[in-house]
């Protein structure tokens, strides 16, 4: 099997009202939509995202600027390619754009590698599980007043989700503590809830935050700190007893065994764009694994089933719903968990009516 052509498409898909966290404004996403073409007629499929479609040209110009190390190739060499790209960003440099393409152009050469063989990838990799925790994460923004949050919240209690992440990092800390308490005295005891500060605080004021919100037991506190302040996140992981939860922000498996040496996290996130791809978030979850520490996904709910279901460390995917639109299957949501598909591939493929109606 060969890949024959890299086709990208650009899309853009409205949120249903602005949202904010601590330190994003969004009202959109855009993405580059990947496509492997073989010459055995598979087709293998990804996508990477911007939020608001910031940029997105230049994202779609590094994929396509890489696929001549694709074209030609047969998607089982899925590390051979990986390399080879790694080696030639070298000039440019191993995180942000460069990263990000590489992930989606190796993610669709795994797609078309399962899809060829009719097979799942989880269960090519070695099936750990048929279905995984997760939680409601496209919601309870910082933006939101108390009001909205808690009718959020009912929504999510009402679709089936045993579990929620609120955005934390008001101005003030009472703003943050009378939120988290309104919500959790809405869910009531027995329902996750998960908090996520997106880097706003240096780590004192992030462990005195931690402390005032013991009595709402939260899941775990995310990216409390600076993504570049590892010895800060150690000190929130050291100072508090609530798991910290860390690693949307960095890239590639050294950026995580760095944060792994560093005792930065309880929980490590990687973000399948921001990591390099489906091997490279494999290596990331087996050196947490080597320090007893879960791995959790972020973002690409349905690109990540795959890994969930196979990594035997892994915690939760996070359940964010703004891709959904463009695929013609839906994750599935039962008892509270997310089933892992069985259909070939990553088991998503994109639906091109909505595709059509979403070009930019
Ligand atoms: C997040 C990042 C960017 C936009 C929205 C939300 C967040 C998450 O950090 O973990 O979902
Ligand atoms: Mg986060």
């Amino acid at each position: 099997m060969k890949i024959e052509s890299i086709q990208t498409t650009l899309v853009q898909l409205p949120l249903p009202k602005p949202i904010g966290t601590a330190i994003h404004q969004m009202d959109s996403t855009g993405l580059v939509l990947v496509e492997a073409r073989t010459d055995s007629g598979v087709v293998g499929q990804s996508h990477i995202f911007t939020l608001n479609g910031d940029r997105l040209r230049a994202f779609d110009e590094m994929v396509q600027g890489l696929s001549k190390y694709v074209v030609g190739k047969d998607p089982h060499y899925t590390n051979a390619i990986s390399s080879v790209i790694f080696a030639e960003l070298n000039p440019t440099g191993h995180k942000g754009v460069t990263v990000s393409a590489l992930s989606a152009l190796e993610q669709a050469c795994w797609d078309a590698v399962g899809k060829a063989g009719n097979i799942a990838l989880h269960k090519m990799w070695g099936a750990a599980r048929n279905e995984v925790d997760t939680y409601a994460s496209s919601g309870l923004w910082l933006s939101y007043t108390i009001d909205e949050l808690l009718a959020e919240a009912q929504v999510f209690l009402d679709s089936g989700f045993r579990a929620m992440k609120i955005r934390l990092g008001s101005e003030k800390m009472a703003t943050d503590i009378e939120r988290v308490r309104a919500v959790r005295e809405a869910i009531g005891p027995d329902i996750g809830l998960l908090g996520d500060a997106n880097q706003k605080f240096d780590p004192k004021t992030a462990i005195r935050l931690g402390h005032k919100l013991e009595e709402f037991d939260l899941t775990w506190f995310e990216e409390p700190v600076s993504a570049f302040d590892l010895k800060g996140h150690a000190r929130v992981v050291t100072a508090l007893d609530v798991p910290i939860a860390s690693g949307e922000t960095e890239y590639t498996m050294m950026g995580m065994a760095a944060m792994l040496e560093a005792g930065a996290a309880d929980v490590l996130m990687p973000d399948l764009q921001r990591i390099g791809g489906y091997a490279e978030f494999r290596k990331s979850a087996a050196l947490a694994e080597a320090q007893h520490i879960a791995v959790s996904s972020h973002f690409f709910t349905e690109a990540s089933l795959c890994l969930a279901g196979s990594i035997p460390n892994f915690m939760s995917v996070e359940h964010v719903d703004w891709f959904s639109p463009l695929f013609n299957e839906s994750p599935e949501l039962e008892n509270g968990k997310l089933k892992i598909p069985d259909r070939p591939g990553h088991g998503f493929t994109f639906d091109q009516s909505a595709i059509e109606r979403f070009a930019i």
